[in-house]
């Protein structure tokens, strides 16, 4: 039988037809895809030899979604709906044989196949809500049928694929099939006698049982997932389909569905979600990388460092399968970071998210030791202690006598000059900044530091190997403070003018969680510890963060900071703090005055962004996109305002400069530039 298209096949094997999508990567639903599948499903109802239909994907996975990469622009092709229709109408039954990942519109396709078959580690899941969008192609109406509300309810607002096992469990597949026997076995269910031709939107079951408790299913829902949902306008449009899953009709339920993925699809949130997602994909590749830069095999990694940064960082390839030799300098701080380590993984045991077989398997892989020497075998040493240059200058120094040749040698530095810790070694091609943040074993970001002589290979290894642990790693340039730290010194010291000028603490942390933020400057600093490279010797008073320490204020750790906390941590504004900033203002002469909110925003957000400019124009950071990552997965900017850069594209690079101006900065020239030529960061508008 003829190829329906370049990326759909129908062949035929007795009185099987088999349909076949082979479009890589992932067998997205592109135009192509779509008018292959119609064109094939139509062949195969004219064919009369063909008896049952099996859908299936080459590759290494089952239809991922919708194209992407197509949102926003002119819709070619066949509609996916009309496919849907055209596959769920079929007088022959349809199989969908399932593996990899049956996500979005590729599940929905799958929800109008009249029966599933799945190997074992396929994962199964509606992401859009990741995207800022909703299953627009009628999940939110088949899901629930399936599944029940309460589990399709939870799949949308979370985008967590569930697994082959849970799916059969939920009966949202029929049966799952031999890993490697994926064809045959749904061949097999295609060729059982009499099989129905079962339509998902036909089954009213499981909906028309929920109804009667469904609304406090929902407010309970809505009341858990406040916190999470915060700021997004997905999550919302997602729950109001489920409810009308509940207590509409299909055809209704199909209505509120369209009706809310329209605003969603056109509007600013998904737009960066959409482009969060490609650059995140994006930051993982070095431009100007020769082809011979093959990354290096890490079989085994040395840390010094049994502290907070460095357990957690082992914790990272602990969790990949990789062993760890882990180096302290007392046995009594080994001993407390190797319990450390233990003690997470057993509150995750204890979670049910992982057995106590899966926490002796992962302290199995981890050698700690007093003995710098025992890192002679490790592939990759990464040093996490004090951020001194004296001190990691001193580590490197023996790190470059023991390590093997070729072992790579990082610093786990968020601020220091890489290349003046390279230069003590013999070898600073093979060093490098992995600059991880804390907790380490839980964030999601590495800056991944290049110094002046990182030879490439050695830097590709990096990116390989964040990847491997589960990193989204951004690469920087040497200069203090990197990407993140850099740009956050210019908003935390904006902050700290606001509040000599008349501006409370309390106003400035509310003005950032509105805008999206998880807390504000000031409950950052209490968090982290006000006395965080302060110290006592040297503190000469003159600055309010000086006196908060000399006056015993140590943040959140002492109970006393810019606020106060009780036992349950709930934070009051600190009387202490509140007259030192007075007294503060009063001595330099300040007349305070009231802030409003836009000035707040514009002075802590604006700065960061002409900061932003400056890191770009020097090349330390590849691209915009870059800069967005980092601020998304290291500091919490709200993913649905698609970091610091987008945003300054999304409000006029003209007003940003024009503001920055009004407030005495000067504007950095590509950030001049670029609003003068009316263009943006991102090439997003
Ligand atoms: C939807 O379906 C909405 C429906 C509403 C009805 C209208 N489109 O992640 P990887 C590319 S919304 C276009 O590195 P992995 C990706 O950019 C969609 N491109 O691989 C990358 O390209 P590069 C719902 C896509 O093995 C390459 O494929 N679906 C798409 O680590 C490899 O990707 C989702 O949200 C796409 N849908 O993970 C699923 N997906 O090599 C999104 C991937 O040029 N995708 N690409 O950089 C994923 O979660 C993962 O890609 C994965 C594979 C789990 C499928």
């Amino acid at each position: 039988m003829a190829a329906m298209s370049a990326v759909v096949d129908l062949s035929v094997d007795g009185d099987i037809g088999v349909l076949t999508i082979n479009s890589p990567p992932v067998n997205a639903l592109s135009a192509a895809v779509r008018d292959g599948l119609a064109a094939g499903v139509a062949a195969a109802v004219a064919d009369p030899a063909v008896k049952a239909i099996v859908l299936h994907c080459a590759g290494r996975t089952f239809i991922a979604g919708a194209d992407i990469s197509e949102f926003g622009g002119a819709m070619k092709g066949a509609s996916l709906p009309a496919v849907q229709a055209a596959m769920e109408d079929c007088p022959k039954p349809i199989i969908a044989a399932i593996h990899g990942t049956a996500l979005g519109g590729g599940l929905e396709v799958a929800l109008t196949c009249h029966y599933r078959v799945a190997v074992p580690s396929a994962k199964l899941g509606l992401p859009e809500v990741k995207l800022g969008l909703l299953p627009g192609a009628g999940g939110t109406q088949r899901l629930p049928r399936l599944v029940g509300p309460e589990q399709a309810l939870k799949m949308v607002t979370s985008g967590t694929p569930i697994s082959a096992k849970a799916a059969l469990a939920s009966g949202l597949i029929d049966e799952i099939a031999p890993e490697d026997g994926l064809l045959e076995a749904a061949k097999a269910f295609a060729r059982r006698p009499n099989l129905a031709l079962v339509k998902v939107r036909d089954k009213q079951d499981k909906v028309e049982a929920a109804r009667a408790t469904a609304p406090e299913m929902f407010a309970q829902f809505r009341k858990d997932n406040a916190r999470a949902m915060r700021g997004f306008e997905a999550p919302e449009a997602n729950i109001k389909c489920i409810e009308a899953a509940v207590n509409l009709s299909f055809d209704e339920g199909m209505k509120v569905e369209r009706d809310l993925f329209v605003p969603l699809m056109m509007g600013l949130q998904s737009k960066a979600q959409r482009y969060v997602f490609f650059a995140e994909r994006q930051a993982n590749k070095v431009e100007g990388l020769p082809a011979d830069a093959a990354p290096l095999t890490i079989g085994s990694v040395g840390i010094i460092g049994a502290g907070t940064m460095g357990g957690g960082i082992a914790m990272n390839f602990l969790n990949a399968g990789v062993p760890v030799t882990i180096v302290e300098m007392k046995q009594e701080a080994l001993d407390r970071g190797v319990a450390t380590i233990r003690k997470n993984y057993e509150n995750t045991a204890a979670k049910g998210r992982m057995t106590a077989a899966d926490v002796e398997a992962r302290m199995g892989l981890l050698t700690p030791t007093l003995d710098m020497e025992e890192l002679s075998a490790a592939d990759l040493v990464i040093e996490a202690v004090f951020e001194t240059m004296e001190i990691k200058r001193d580590v490197f120094g023996k790190l470059d006598r023991i390590a093997k040749p070729g072992a790579i040698l990082a610093s786990n530095t968020s601020y220091l000059n890489v290349d003046e810790i390279a230069d003590v070694t013999s070898r600073p091609g093979s060093v490098l900044g992995l600059h991880f943040f804390s907790p380490a074993n839980v964030m999601r970001l590495l800056e991944v530091v290049r110094g002046a002589k990182t030879e490439p290979a050695v830097l590709a290894t990096a990116m390989a190997t964040a990847k491997k642990i589960g990193k989204v790693a951004v690469v920087a340039g040497v200069c203090h403070g990197f990407i993140g730290n850099r740009m956050l010194s210019s908003r935390q010291a904006e902050a700290m003018k606001l509040i000599v000028e008349g501006a409370t603490p309390e106003q400035v942390d509310r003005v950032l969680y509105d805008f999206g933020w998880p807390m504000g400057p000031f409950q950052m600093s209490d968090l982290a510890g006000l006395d965080i490279g302060w110290s006592a010797e040297k503190s000469k008073g003159e600055t309010i963060r000086d006196r908060l320490c000399e006056a015993g204020l140590r943040g959140q750790k002492n109970g006393r900071g810019f606020y106060d906390y009780d036992a349950q941590r709930n934070r009051t504004p600190s009387p202490v703090a509140t007259q030192i900033i007075l007294d503060y203002a009063a001595e330099k002469g300040v007349n305070r005055r009231e802030v409003g909110d836009e000035e707040i925003l514009e002075r802590c957000l604006y700065p960061m962004v002409n900061e932003g400019a400056l890191i770009l124009a020097e090349g330390m950071a590849q691209r915009a996109s870059d800069i967005d990552i980092v601020w998304i997965n290291g500091y919490g900017w709200p993913v649905y305002r698609g970091g610091p850069m987008f945003w300054a594209d999304s409000v006029g690079l003209a007003k940003v400069a024009e503001r920055l101006t009004h407030y005495g900065y000067e504007v950095a020239p590509l950030l001049a530039r670029l609003a003068a030529e009316e263009k943006s960061f991102t090439g997003q508008f």
